[in-house]
């Protein structure tokens, strides 16, 4: 491999709708510039893009794939996205560590919903763009269509320097609106003859270059001054402008193609090396200091103190962490030692690898900017920075979201408890938007993430690295019980058998606390009715039965018990005795006093565009919800409410069909409310046939 400087560098992550074609763009590639003999396709599984056994059976990606072709003497590092958003994560982890972005659209669908969203992902990281659409060979393919919804959907207006020759079946190649010139792809392999542009095409081609010029020279005062001058720019301006233009985001280029017939690929790959910026364009990045005051800036220099951002983690098996970073400052050989900002820890380096899909291939030194992979880290994890212990610094990482969907998992051999808790331990290494808990009420396993898919499918990478099976399961609700009304009772336990007997007599006053106030005991015994050493035994026996409360076996919250009066006995009464009588006095009690099923409630915040506002609210009220507040973010509404969790366990695939796919929503527990009676009476139903089946 040849050598090559931060500035023949390209980190482009490639980011778009599901099927889109980004993982065939790479392939396209890959193939074309010689790294791969053929192209690999998604749909036959034979994608090195696509490698993990989960995408092959579902023909899509799941995780960012990192690889990297050369191409005009320049190393173009390649990061491909999934585009569902259950794994938006991996996604937005590549666009922060990105000097730009390709954005693929479907010249048949348009700008679809996932693309919004990764368009609003890399608005926050100022990523310099280039869209690409692609697909054209489809039937109905329509740049012009596609083209329009950038500016309705995206709201930006793109600039076409490539326009389609022919479509569907018919596309035969691009119109290069820099040079002029059609270019006309006659085989499969991405080679093309340069030709005139053809006559049906003229008035088209001069009317999106008259405009692309004039897109241009607006991007800078000098440029629009000549060409109000000259009504044109010169061939240097206007390259040395549409490169400016990109790289301050005042211009977002549009190209076209078919990245499974190879059309219009070979020029996009000169197009990156001419215009896409390197990471000396983008320039000093800034990180935060010991005090956690931005102020550490960092230049792609290899002089400077070497710094770098973890943005991905690949647990395997057998070959250990795989531990996938950007470089922005700085070199790292692989005979040191590094520094883990974030944990503050330091590492051994070892071994250095560029990512070539699947594979590694070892590196030497890393030159600024670039990205690559350090094998078997024992503390180092996505988003962490790493830098050398003179010159520590800290770069933003992706927060973790939360998760919005929960099943409870069962084994399928009885025994793989603890297996199940280390494998997930693995899993969430590598993806931390998995999360896992024991309910401690529930005892269930609960495994939570982003959405079905998320988790069916770290459920069979469970299965295929780690040999454990589960079943998933809806989550039970962790349903509470209380009382609404006082009594005053008596617990009375006594037993006569033989010698010596078993004597304990407590008078309790029960009375409701107010939601959140848990339990409390108060010991008003005056004089030695009950001796002192045997009161704490009514407190203890009824905790121990407000595990399991009267109504439907829920435990028992938010009330008071005040034990009044009893009575002893010198020879029988013992602590045991005075914990029965305080476990009958309670279950007798809460009997007289109206117990009620309580239910917890979360609050949720649903960002929906504005035109699903009244199908969501409406939804929202058929779920028992009610709404509290709504707010605008950016062209999304945010609505804001409460809503029983029995309600939204399976809200992530609702909103999605409601919304097109638009919608997204996170949820926190708020407190607990009181379940209305007919809702109850099924609980309690349902709760009697599973112990019955107990
Ligand atoms: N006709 C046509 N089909 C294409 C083209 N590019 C990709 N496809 C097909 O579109 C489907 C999706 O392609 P992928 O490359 O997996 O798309 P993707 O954007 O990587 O999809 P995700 O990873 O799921 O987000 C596959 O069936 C491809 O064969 C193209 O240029 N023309
Ligand atoms: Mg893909």
């Amino acid at each position: 491999m040849a050598k090559y400087d931060s500035a023949s560098l390209r980190n482009v992550v490639i980011v778009g709708h599901g099927g889109t074609g980004k993982t065939s763009l790479c392939e396209s590639f890959l193939f074309l510039s010689g790294k791969s003999d053929r192209p690999g396709r998604v749909d036959e599984g034979s994608s090195s893009m696509d490698f993990e056994p989960e995408e092959q059976k579902r023909h899509i990606s799941i995780s960012t794939a990192v690889n990297f072709f050369e191409w005009d003497k320049h190393k173009i590092n390649i990061m491909d996205t999934p585009g569902d958003s259950n794994f938006s994560f991996d996604t937005k982890n590549a666009l922060r560590v990105a000097d730009c972005a390709v954005v693929l659209i479907d010249a048949v669908s348009g700008v679809e919903f996932q693309t919004i969203k990764n368009w609003e992902y890399a608005d926050a990281f100022n990523l310099p763009r280039v869209i690409f659409i692609n697909r054209m060979d489809r039937e109905r393919a329509d740049f012009n269509k596609s083209f329009e919804s950038i500016n309705t959907l995206l709201g930006k207006k793109g600039t076409p320097v490539f326009l389609p020759i022919g479509k569907e079946n018919a596309l035969q190649g691009v119109v290069d609106l820099i040079a002029m010139k059609a270019l006309i792809f006659d085989d499969q392999k991405g080679t093309y003859q340069t030709t005139d542009i053809p006559a049906e095409l003229k008035e088209d081609a001069n009317r999106f270059r008259e405009s692309m010029v004039e897109d241009i020279a607006e991007c800078d005062e000098n440029l629009m001054e000549q060409y109000l001058e000259n009504g044109e720019l010169s061939d240097d301006d206007l390259k040395t402008g549409l490169k400016k233009g990109i790289l301050t985001g005042s211009l977002y280029p549009v190209l076209c193609g078919s990245s499974i017939r190879n059309i219009g690929v070979t020029p996009f790959m000169d197009f990156i090396v001419k215009y896409l910026p390197s990471p000396m364009d983008r320039g000093t990045v800034i990180g935060k200091n010991a005090a956690g005051e931005a102020k550490e800036e960092r230049a792609p220099e290899e002089t400077a103190p070497f710094s770098a951002l973890v943005f991905k983690t690949i647990a395997d098996p057998y070959a250990g962490r795989l531990t996938i970073f950007r470089v922005y400052s700085g070199t790292l050989t692989s005979d040191g030692n590094f520094y883990n900002t974030t944990r503050k820890v330091s590492e051994r380096t070892g071994n250095i690898s560029y990512l070539e899909g699947k594979t590694q291939k070892a590196a030497e030194q890393l030159i600024p900017g670039d990205i690559a992979a350090l094998s078997k880290l024992k503390d180092t994890f996505t988003g962490d920075t790493i830098c050398i212990e003179k010159a520590p610094v800290v770069f933003d990482k992706i927060e973790v979201p939360p998760t919005i969907i929960s099943f409870a998992i069962e084994p399928k051999s009885r025994g793989d408890e603890e297996k199940i808790v280390s494998s997930i331990n693995r899993l969430t290494e590598e993806d931390p938007t998995l999360s896992f808990h024991r309910d401690e009420q529930t005892k269930e396993m609960i495994i939570s993430g982003m959405g079905q898919v998320h988790i069916e499918v770290n459920m069979e990478k469970m299965k295929r690295k780690f040999g454990v099976e589960v079943n998933l399961k809806t989550p039970r609700v962790p349903y509470k019980e209380t009382i609404k009304g006082k009594t005053n009772v008596q617990g009375r336990y006594k037993k006569q058998s033989g010698g010596r007997g078993q004597f304990g007599d407590c008078w309790l006053d029960i009375e409701p606390l107010p939601r959140g106030g848990g339990f409390e005991f108060v010991d008003k015994i005056v004089g030695g009715v009950i001796p002192q050493q045997y009161r704490p035994a009514v407190e203890k026996g009824i905790i121990e039965a407000m595990e399991e409360g009267v109504v439907a076996g829920y435990p028992f919250v938010d009330f008071k018990v005040s034990l009044v009066d009893g009575s002893y006995h010198t020879v029988d009464s013992s602590e045991m005795a005075f914990k029965i009588a305080g476990s009958m006095g309670f279950k007798k009690g809460v009997m007289a006093c109206q117990p009620i099923l309580l239910e917890p409630i979360v609050n949720i915040e649903i960002e929906i565009p504005d035109e699903y506002m009244g199908d969501v609210i409406g939804d929202l009220n058929s779920r028992r919800g009610r709404v509290l507040g709504m707010d605008s973010k950016g062209a999304n509404q945010i609505v804001k409410g409460q809503v029983p969790l029995a309600e939204i366990l399976k809200y992530a695939p609702d909103l999605t069909s409601m919304t097109s796919g638009r919608g997204t929503f996170t949820y926190t527990h708020s407190h607990y409310e009181e379940v209305p009676a007919h809702l109850a009476e099924k609980i309690i139903a349902e709760s009697k046939k599973e112990k019955e089946e107990e």
